[in-house]
């Protein structure tokens, strides 16, 4: 692996053609953000691009990804990933086309090298932000297609600016997409200004389930698959779903839990500033930044959100 600077990425994207993209599994705004903005970038500099299509793409975000998509690898093709932290995060159908990753763009600390290049930024708020930085070092410039892109990325990955991981050049980036696009106030609107009526529901059972410990610093949500579906929450109502409990006034780290389809748990932990959520995730083999984390372990759901209480109460003292 040979980790690269934003110009020696530019110069090594500006030599070699046929690029195709690949996202993470669940994907978010970041992912498909970030992967749409390098995709018309290459393309207005005259390169052939694609988007390995994600299955998992969710209706909120299907527009970023039409136009760019296509549905399988071929051997001349060269991939590039963006914000994928492991060859576990890839989706499964393509968790075997991590060996074949020739670049690597991502921002997650607790990441391990396993492309042949890579250029990680854990500093950066979000992988939009590290593709907006060398496409313009390449001489692309924004279009509208673009900064919509790029604005989700960034503005998904920080919660709308409110986040620690917050930084001047974030606001710079967030800049530039509104110099060329018009649409800041609809993304934020239909990002950050609406909630659905399944999603209420949601967070009204977990306000009434959850298990609050040391004195209210800790947040433990439990969410069985039954109480998404019989609250009619899909994964776009669920997004960041996470981030309900930290919200609480008190509450310095946070654990939600949920049930996947193949029978394990996903925990997601979010924290304020002074707590890991990254450390305490690596505990159960998972991994991510020190505000949001995540893991997912082979456990009953009780049986992890008990595992969960005693981390996070160890982590609070
Ligand atoms: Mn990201």
């Amino acid at each position: 692996m040979t980790g690269l600077t934003i110009a020696e990425t530019a110069n090594a994207l500006l030599k070699g053609d046929n690029y195709v993209i690949l996202t993470h599994r669940r994907p978010d705004g970041d992912t498909l953000g970030s992967s749409a903005l390098l995709c018309r970038g290459l393309r207005q500099l005259g390169k052939t691009a694609h988007i390995l299509e994600n299955p998992e793409i969710t209706p909120k975000y299907i527009h970023l990804h039409q136009g760019l998509t296509k549905q399988t690898v071929e051997a001349a093709d060269v991939l590039i990933s963006t914000d994928v932290a492991s060859a576990g995060m890839l989706p499964e159908a393509v968790t075997c086309l991590a060996d074949r990753i020739w670049l690597r763009i991502d921002h997650h600390r607790t990441s391990e090298a396993f492309t042949e290049k890579e250029l990680v930024d854990p500093d950066s708020a979000s992988c939009g932000e590290l593709v907006y930085d060398i496409l313009v070092q390449m001489g692309a410039q924004l279009d509208v297609a673009m900064a919509n892109a790029l604005y989700t990325a960034i503005s998904t990955d920080t919660g709308c600016f409110r986040f620690a991981n917050t930084k001047p050049h974030t606001f710079r980036v967030a800049a530039a997409c509104a110099e060329v696009t018009p649409d800041i106030f609809e993304i934020n609107q239909s990002l950050f200004g609406t909630t659905s009526l399944p999603r209420l529901k949601v967070e009204s059972w977990l306000l009434q389930n959850m298990q609050f410990l040391s004195d209210g610093q800790v947040a433990v949500c439990p969410l069985p698959a039954e109480v998404e579906r019989s609250c009619g929450a899909t994964e776009d109502d669920l997004e960041n779903i996470s981030g309900f409990p930290r919200s609480i006034e008190g509450v310095k780290i946070a654990a939600t839990l949920r049930e996947t389809a193949d029978g394990l748990i996903k925990i997601s932990v979010r924290a304020v500033p002074g707590y890991d959520a990254g450390k305490v995730c690596a505990k159960f083999g998972g991994g991510g930044h020190r505000g949001a984390a995540g893991a997912t372990v082979d456990m009953s759901l009780e049986q992890a959100a008990e595992a969960m209480a005693k981390a996070l109460k160890e982590c609070i003292q």
